[in-house]
Formats: structure tokens, sequence, C-alpha cells
């Protein structure tokens, strides 16, 4: 039987870490430095497991702006740097709107928040630190299914995040999928 797909994407400022996180989430945990993803080669194709059903996940991010637009997807990832304020206040300013005016199903199109760079959240900062609970309550007010955060450099919870965004996307595509607690693995 074929394999379903379900294609996700990527949105956030530039430089706020996506391209680190996927490429993190290909080499797995113990190789460093990560070897990093192309843009040309997306969609990166991930091949996951979740309650003993195969799915094939295509991910894309917005390094091709202009091109975005005209995906179907099945999922959105919008995601913030932890250690650059201006980046979480722009996934409400200007990405969550962004994704509602270019998809029509985005009613129904599960959203899923992430913080990336963990590593770097500092009670130094400048800006003021960002604090999960802080960036939660932004994922609520845009009316997010889901909140995760990791760092790809240490790669401290990559793997639950991606598995979260996983889980998340496929809820949506089956029934029932989101009914069972299965596990998830990355082949
Ligand atoms: N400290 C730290 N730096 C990161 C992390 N992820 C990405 N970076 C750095 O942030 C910069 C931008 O990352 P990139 O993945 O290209 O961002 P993109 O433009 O959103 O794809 C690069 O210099 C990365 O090395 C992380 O988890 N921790
Ligand atoms: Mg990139």
């Amino acid at each position: 039987m074929e394999d379903e797909v379900v294609k996700l994407l990527l949105v956030g400022d530039e430089k706020c870490g996506k391209t680190t996180f996927l490429s993190r989430v290909r080499a797995g945990e113990d190789i460093n430095p990560i070897p990093l993803l192309r843009d040309i080669d997306q969609p990166y194709i991930f091949s996951v497991n979740i309650s003993s059903k195969s799915f094939r996940f295509e991910f894309y991010d917005t390094s091709s702006p202009e091109n975005w637009r005209l995906l179907d997807p099945d999922v959105i990832v919008i995601c913030y740097d932890i250690s650059q304020r201006l980046s979480l206040i722009n996934m409400k300013r200007y990405w969550i709107n962004e994704v509602k005016q270019s998809f029509s199903r985005m009613d129904s199109l599960p959203v899923v928040v992430m913080g990336l760079k963990r590593d770097l959240r500092s009670e130094n900062d400048p800006n003021g630190i960002i604090y999960p609970q802080d960036a939660y309550q932004m994922a609520q007010e845009m009316r997010a299914d889901r909140y995760v955060e990791c760092s790809a450099v240490t790669g401290e919870l990559v793997r639950p995040a991606f598995e979260d965004i996983c889980k998340t996307a496929v809820k949506t595509t089956t029934e029932k999928g989101g009914q069972s607690e299965g596990g998830c693995t990355i082949m």
C-alpha cells in the first residue's frame, strides 16, 4: 500500500532556525556539526511510522517566498527564535495573517507554534527573556493547536518537537488518527 503523503510548511522570520531544525532531524542526535540541508532539495522527505501506519512527510519552508503560497499544506508550523523577541512578535503580527490569506482552508488547518534556538534563552536578554509560558500564551492567542520548543544545535527536545508536529498533522488527515496514543518513529 502507498504511504499516505502529508505536506508540512514551516514559516517564520528569516534566520530563526528552520533549515537547521530540519537538518538536525535528518542527521539525528549524534552527528556534529550538522550537515545542512540545501534549500534546492526541498521538499525534505521523512518516512515516519505513527501507530504502525506509514506516512511520507514532505517538509517545505519559506526559503522560496514567491512559491510557498502555491502549496496545499496539511499543517502549518510557525517558527520563532527564542533569542529574538521580534521574531515572536512577528508570528502574530505577520505570519499568522500571511498564512490565513494564502490558504483558503486555513480554518481547518492545524497550526503548531515552534520556538527554536532554545539554547540561547538568556536571563540577560536586553529585550527581556522569553519564557515558555509567554510564548505559549501567544500561541493560544493565535489559536494554534500546539506549542513546542527545541534547540537544533544541542539537539535538546528536537525529537519530541518533531513527533508532536507529525502527530498533529496526522490527526487531521485521518479521522480517528488522533485517538490512539501510539508511537512515532522516524525511519
Ligand atoms: N545557538 C543556536 N543557533 C542556531 C540554532 N538553530 C539555528 N541556529 C543558527 O541560526 C542561523 C540561522 O539558521 P537557519 O537554519 O539558516 O535559519 P532559517 O533562515 O530560518 O532557515 C544560523 O547561523 C544557525 O547556525 C540553534 O538551535 N541554536
Ligand atoms: Mg532556511
